[in-house]
């Protein structure tokens, strides 16, 4: 739901491995919505933009972040195209508006 387009530097991808690596359930080794939620509540305001946040990083809807979904995520957020963003904040912010 985010995007497919992955604009992140070759040297970024081993930071991006080891964080994701930290937040991961070693069992499902994916991020789960617990984790997700623990590391962003505090920072992000309400919680319920953090739901929208894993909705919209969740990109095939199953529940869980994998890493191609983690990465995907932050470099829309961080540096997509303004198309890509926009797409994400609908995303973000639909169940809210609705
Ligand atoms: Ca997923």
């Amino acid at each position: 739901m985010v995007t497919a387009e992955i604009i992140v530097d070759v040297g970024e991808i081993a930071l991006l491995e080891e964080t994701f690596g930290q937040l991961i359930d070693s069992e499902q080794m994916r991020i789960t919505p617990t984790t997700f939620e623990a590391c962003l509540t505090g920072i992000v305001r309400p919680k319920r933009m953090i739901e929208g946040l894993f909705r919209a990083f969740d990109e095939d809807a199953d529940g869980r972040i994998d890493f191609k979904e983690f990465v995907c995520g932050l470099s829309t957020l961080c540096r997509g195209p303004d198309g890509a963003r926009l797409r994400c904040n609908r995303v973000l912010w639909g169940p809210i508006t609705q």
